[in-house]
């Protein structure tokens, strides 16, 4: 390798030193999950040119359309989990049940992965950045086949988690619970490529990314949060820039570099929130956490929340501290629904809402 150039195999190789407990299964896990990227990748790249862009003409359990790429990408990253050797259960957002990989080379395997394989998948028609996502965890159970109990675990107890984004360049970024690094796609020698080290994001942004579209329908709270955002205020460099891309990898991945928040909150079609806590919200949280961030679902911690069932959803407020700080302050003033004139005159009283409507 070139001088100066670290790869991602190096990079985890290097990293290992970091568990003295592992014996290179998270180090194999995270490659088996780059090259499946890698795969994935080159075909996200020439969609349009092949036949590969579209709907199947199915939905998965979560009622959308899929489209052939999600399924592509889904079978890539399930093929690599199975024969990397490494993986006992996929939890996939393209498979309604867990996914058992019990085979020889898995026998033993003891880590489980929840992916959305291709996520903002509707924006491919039209050339939008899109991305995957991943959380692992260690299984808990100690013999026998793993378990959906394996699989619903919270947020803190991740080992590790990432994101791919196949945009402008295709990087992965993710962590181990030791900070955040970014790994930059060469084509020329097809590897991944230490670009973003130690990467942390602005405590306080100056981009808000929420659907406003669903505004009507927001909790006060997130209300007042975009009037806030709006209003003239030189001090804290209001108002913001409004940026949504509607691919949520897209959205972070800005925001983790340039500082800013993304919320997804309760709305009329998605009274949870849309956005799935397993291998959405979780992986997200972990990561911008660990670049010195803030996720909260917009009153608890996001890693803190116990999951009940695999595709369950929630609400999300992820991004710069500071932002996502004054979010839940005006969602804990407002509370999800009650529009309290007590809660407005405190609001006064704070200065914090002045010219707000
Ligand atoms: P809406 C894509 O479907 C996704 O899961 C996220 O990537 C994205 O941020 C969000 O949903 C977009 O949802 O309702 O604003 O189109």
């Amino acid at each position: 390798m070139s001088c100066g150039v670290k790869t991602l195999g190096q990079f985890i190789i290097e990293k290992q030193a970091d568990f003295p407990y592992a014996k290179g299964e998270l180090s194999r896990l995270l490659r088996d999950i780059g090259i499946a990227a890698k795969i994935v990748n080159r075909e996200v790249n020439k969609a349009g040119l092949v036949d590969i862009l579209g709907d199947i003409g199915t939905t998965n359990i979560q009622g959308e359309s899929q489209k052939k790429l999600d399924v592509y990408a889904n079978e890539q990253f399930i093929s690599a989990l199975s024969s990397g050797g490494e993986c006992c259960i996929v939890a996939s957002e393209e498979n309604d049940d867990i996914i058992y990989i019990d085979s020889a080379v898995s026998h033993n395997a003891k880590y489980i992965v929840c992916i959305d394989p291709l996520d903002g998948s509707s924006n491919i028609d039209c050339n939008v950045a899109v991305g995957t996502i991943f959380s692992i965890y260690r299984r808990k159970s100690t013999e026998g086949k793993a378990v959906m109990d394996d699989v619903l675990q919270k947020g803190t107890a991740q080992v590790a988690a990432g994101y791919v984004i196949y945009g402008s360049s295709t990087m992965l970024v993710y962590t181990t619970g030791k900070g955040v690094n970014g790994f930059t796609l060469d084509p020329s020698i097809g590897e991944f490529c230490l670009s973003h080290p130690e990467m942390k994001i602005p405590a306080h942004g100056t981009i808000y990314s929420i659907n406003e579209g669903n505004y009507v329908h927001f909790p006060t709270g997130v209300k007042k949060y975009i009037k806030y955002c709006q209003v003239e205020d030189v001090e804290s460099r209001r108002p913001y820039t409004s940026r949504y891309i509607g691919s949520m990898v897209a959205d972070v991945h800005r925001n983790l570099i340039k500082g800013g928040i993304y919320i997804y909150p309760t709305t009329a079609s998605s009274p949870n929130g849309k956005l799935r806590l397993l291998y959405e919200c979780n992986p997200m949280a972990f990561i911008v956490e660990q670049a010195g961030g803030k996720a909260s679902d917009g009153r608890n911690r996001i890693l803190e929340i116990e999951p009940a069932e695999l595709h369950q959803r929630c609400p999300i407020f992820l991004g710069s501290a500071d932002m996502v700080a004054k979010a839940e302050e005006l969602m804990q003033l407002y509370g999800a629904q009650a529009d309290s004139q007590a809660a407005e005159d405190k609001l006064r009283d704070l200065n914090i809402i002045g010219g707000l409507d």
